[in-house]
């Protein structure tokens, strides 16, 4: 068995229910990836990439998982697809009800075809820092070396 670590994951939807969403998810992740050692406020965000005429609600949960990077990927996308989520290969980013995206895997950094830690784009992206803001502010990037909260502000400075 491998140590536990601290994972900081983002919870995000548009369609449907949205709060309901989260919350579903939130559970599902408690009780089957570790426990949720703290949660964000809930962030209506405009959609970032494509438009939409629908609000995002995304949400960070800080979670301690045993599961390797591996076993945790595969978990959130059965719990992804559980609550319905329909994958569009014909368009990057689309309306969803839920996506369930892993930003930081303690201060590891992980390049394979299926997943890359930090999320490559994190850092561009106001509605998974000020959710991550809220809860981790301190936690520093492996890569850019720079807090959460850094990243945050830079972003603000580059707008
Ligand atoms: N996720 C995306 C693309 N655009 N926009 C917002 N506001 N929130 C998201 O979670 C989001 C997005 C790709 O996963
Ligand atoms: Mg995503
Ligand atoms: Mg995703």
């Amino acid at each position: 068995m491998s140590d536990a670590s601290r994972v900081l994951l983002l919870l995000g939807g548009n369609l449907g229910d949205p709060p309901r969403m989260l919350d579903a998810a939130q559970r599902m992740i408690t009780e089957r990836v570790g426990a949720v050692l703290g949660r964000s406020r809930d962030h209506w965000t405009e959609p970032w990439g494509f438009a939409d005429e629908r609000l995002f609600l995304n949400r960070a949960l800080l979670v301690e998982t045993v599961f390797d990077p591996p076993a945790l990927l595969r978990s959130l996308l059965a719990i992804e697809q559980e609550l319905g989520r329909e994958r569009n290969m014909a368009q990057r980013y689309a309306a969803r009800t839920i996506d369930i995206d892993i930003l930081l895997i303690g201060d590891r950094v992980i390049n394979s075809d299926r997943l890359q830690v930090p999320h490559p784009r994190m850092h561009e992206r106001a509605f998974a820092l000020s959710p991550a803001a809220d809860m981790v502010p301190l936690w520093v990037h492996p890569i850019l070396h720079r807090t959460v909260l850094d990243l945050l502000n830079d972003l603000r400075e580059r707008r």
